[in-house]
């Protein structure tokens, strides 16, 4: 495989087709999709871009930005500085997250009648914008404001033909707009959406930029019109011109990358990108959305699981195996009409979930996410779905899903067919097992009965008391306003090489004296002062994250302290305030042995022996031998056992001989911060190596987990024991069928 080919994926090593090659010569060179974008080598701006405004700043092109009321002036001293260089500077103020909008974009607006149309409305930015303000978001983020995309830029993936026409309906009248509508399917233009539509397209382009240059980790583009129906020559489904499609070509020709993973939640499917990409193996398009066997807008045969993309992308689109493919770069195409309450989607996904599809993607890529809106046209609901992802993004703990932690039958087929129709393509979809196909239930077409007409007073009744119940969910959420202390770290011996993020904690204090002396009667290992004194801060942090004033730490304890101390912090946990405990203990650590089975403590044990499971809430894995193994492991048994367990505090305790690089340890922290509202407290052994102890701190903060690297398979053993897991859990962990091949 060639060096800049596609990590993994369509398993088969291929050369690089020549269309690709041509596209990678573009980067250097000239490209043939577009003669101007991006054809500047490096410290040049392309066309399009104008030089960097700062004149200190070495970043490849200028991101206006509109600096945040309240945030840091330390080292701007002149006008402006570029975000690519507040990054840089070490006073520990850069803003992690960008957002990227122009007022200018609610401009657009639907100028006849037209049902189908109405809903695609100016309030959706202003009300969501508004939203952000309130909850103290937008405040947080790096403010950057949009510019519009060139032509040049528009040409990355529509025909010129195309963008005349658009750029010609500046000036028609509302008679001709409307009769040139006619031509598409549900879009409607206005004077001003050749402007909006090139602002949507060009804030989509700065935040690849932000994030690309480092300006910022992550961020969100609040825009309209949305993209991902939008096609070469066409536009569709509200959408002019393909935002997204067009972020991941600019991000391929301007920064050269050559894995880029779009995820799409928008409830319907993105045609629009799925076609511009399906012959295309650096795009890997994943899609989820409303399918119903074609009956569901827009009414597609090539929607359903089968359609994996064509020649050389074959495998590379996948209707409903991330960490196969290793992305350089998530593009989420954001859609928010599968949240309660949407007219069009219909579905339930409440705010909270939106959190917690984020953080998940948030572990690819080395936490380079851009968000750029796609659909949602309920207000509140979209409202307060942009707030849920732009928490996750500033890195707040998710709230916990609320509801039974079940999956749909239906749900399971859809994950089924597409294991099927992607298993020749992805070993990762392989390696656990063979894939018996459901009898598919839902392939019935009959509609659910409605117990009353549509239209009658029964109708608009529970109409009304439907919408009501809505308010009031909605009202509940209140977000509950960032901790003053989100991770806090407790060690006993000063480590200079420790570095930490200036908004950790150190924490000096220990619980009350008599207290951590009465815990420590409970085992020999706990008298001496060591032992002692490490108890004492780990005690001080626990009660701290059970009252509230913490959310996640961090504890050494000395060596053979390990296994008493999480005992007493166990106990400790469940006399104080915790209704359900998640134990991940890794290494050698021992269940308490006289610890109670009921259902309140659930025991994870990954470590070097063979695989058990004494009752469903005492579990024993071996730690996996090859980093397939490790992801499998945590990703297939560890993380739905703990969304399925719902606890309030997650322990992740790695004791002796735990044999997890910092990286893996990392990815595991990062994920179970998802079941528990972000309450996770991480023990250590004390001569932990200080790159560990900075890596999870940084993770439990919120940041990113480090990559991987290169994907490897994991060993028959590691599957073996996964397997067996399974089979011994899965009828009472139902969240296990969501990952597991195998359903009855
Ligand atoms: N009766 C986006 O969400 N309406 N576009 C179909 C069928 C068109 C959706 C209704 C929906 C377009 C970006
Ligand atoms: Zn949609």
């Amino acid at each position: 495989m060639g060096q800049h080919g596609p990590r993994a994926g369509p398993q088969a090593s291929r050369q690089p087709s020549s269309r690709q090659a041509a596209l990678r010569g573009g980067v250097l060179g000239a490209g043939s999709e577009s003669e101007e974008v991006g054809k500047s080598g490096p410290g040049s701006p392309p066309v399009g871009l104008l030089p960097c405004l700062d004149s200190a700043c070495s970043c490849p092109g200028s991101l206006p930005v509109v600096p945040a009321p309240g945030s840091c002036k330390e080292g701007t001293g002149s006008a402006f500085t570029c975000p690519a260089r507040v990054a840089q500077s070490d006073h520990g103020c850069a803003m992690r997250t960008a957002l990227v909008y122009h007022e200018d974009m609610t401009a657009a607006r639907l100028l006849w009648e037209d049902p189908e149309c109405e809903i695609e409305r100016p309030e959706r930015l202003t009300t969501a914008l508004e939203r952000l303000r309130q909850w103290g978001l937008e405040q947080r983020c790096l403010q950057v404001a949009a510019r519009e995309a060139s032509e040049a830029e528009l040409g990355l993936v529509h025909s010129p033909e195309y963008v005349s026409l658009l750029r010609g309906t500046q000036t028609l009248s509302t008679r001709e707009l409307q009769a040139l509508c006619g031509q598409y399917d549900a879009v409607y233009f206005h004077p001003s959406t050749f402007h909006c539509a090139r602002l949507a397209v060009g804030a989509a382009l700065q935040l690849v930029d932000a994030v690309l240059t480092g300006a910022v980790h992550n961020g969100l583009a609040l825009v309209r019109p949305p993209g991902h129906h939008s096609q070469r020559a066409a536009a569709n489904g509200f959408c002019v011109f393909n935002n997204v499609a067009i972020a991941a070509k600019y991000a391929k020709r301007r920064h050269g990358l050559h894995r880029i993973l779009i995820v799409d939640w928008d409830v319907h499917h993105g045609q629009g990108i799925q076609y511009i990409f399906e012959d295309d193996p650096s795009v890997l398009y994943f899609s989820w959305h409303r399918y119903e066997h074609g009956r569901f807008w827009p009414y597609l045969r090539e929607s359903d699981a089968d359609a994996v993309g064509q020649g050389q992308g074959r495998g590379f689109t996948v209707n409903l195996p991330w960490n196969q493919f290793d992305p350089e770069l998530v593009l989420i195409s954001a859609g928010f009409d599968s949240a309660i309450g949407d007219p069009e989607g219909q579905m339930r996904a409440t705010p909270e979930c939106f959190s917690h599809l984020t953080q998940l993607l948030q572990v690819l890529a080395g936490g380079r996410v851009c968000a750029v809106l796609e659909g949602g046209y309920h207000l509140e609901s979209l409202s307060q779905s942009v707030c849920m992802v732009v928490k996750a993004l500033l890195g707040d703990p998710a709230l916990p899903l609320s509801g039974p932690m079940e999956p749909h039958r239906s749900a399971l087929e859809s994950i089924q067919s597409v294991r099927a129709a992607q298993a020749p393509h992805w070993k990762s979809l392989r390696q656990q097992g063979s894939t018996p196909i459901l009898n598919p239930s839902t392939y019935s077409l009959e509609r659910r009965a409605s117990p009353v007409s549509p239209g009658g007073p029964k109708f608009k009744a529970a109409e009304a008391q439907a919408s009501a119940a809505l308010s009031s969910l909605l009202d509940q959420l209140h977000l509950n306003p960032t901790l003053p202390v989100r991770t806090a770290v407790a060690l006993t011996a000063p480590d200079a090489a420790l570095v930490l993020p200036a908004d950790v904690l150190r924490q000096e204090g220990s619980a009350p004296q008599e207290e951590t002396r009465a815990w420590a009667r409970l085992h020999e290992a706990l008298a001496q002062d060591k032992a002692l004194t490490a108890l004492g801060k780990v005690l001080h942090l626990l009660n701290g994250i059970l009252d509230g004033q913490v959310s996640s730490g961090m504890a050494a304890t000395p060596e053979p302290a390990a296994a008493p101390t999480l005992d007493v912090v166990i106990r400790r946990s469940l006399s104080h305030g915790a209704r359900r405990l998640l134990c991940v203990a890794v290494g050698q650590l021992d269940r308490p042995a006289d610890l109670a089975d009921d259902g309140r403590n659930l025991w994870l044990n990954i470590r070097g022996k063979e695989a058990a499971a004494p009752s469903m809430f005492q579990v024993s894995v071996p730690l996996p031998g090859t980093t397939g193994g490790f992801v499998s492991c945590v990703l297939a048994l560890v993380l739905p056992l703990a969304y399925g367990f719902q606890p309030d505090l997650v322990l992740v305790a790695l004791g002796p001989a735990h044999g997890l690089q910092a990286p893996q340890a990392a990815l595991l922290a990062s994920l179970l911060r998802g079941p528990a509202g972000g309450r996770v407290l991480v023990l250590l052994e004390q001569g932990s190596t200080s790159q560990l102890a900075g890596i999870l701190a940084r993770v439990l903060q919120g940041q990113a987990p480090p990559g991987l690297g290169p994907f490897s398979m994991a060993s028959p053993e590691d599957t073996q024991a996964l397997i067996y897991l399974r089979g011994q859990l899965e009828a009472e962990w139902k969240m296990l069928q969501v990952a597991a091949p195998q359903v009855p």
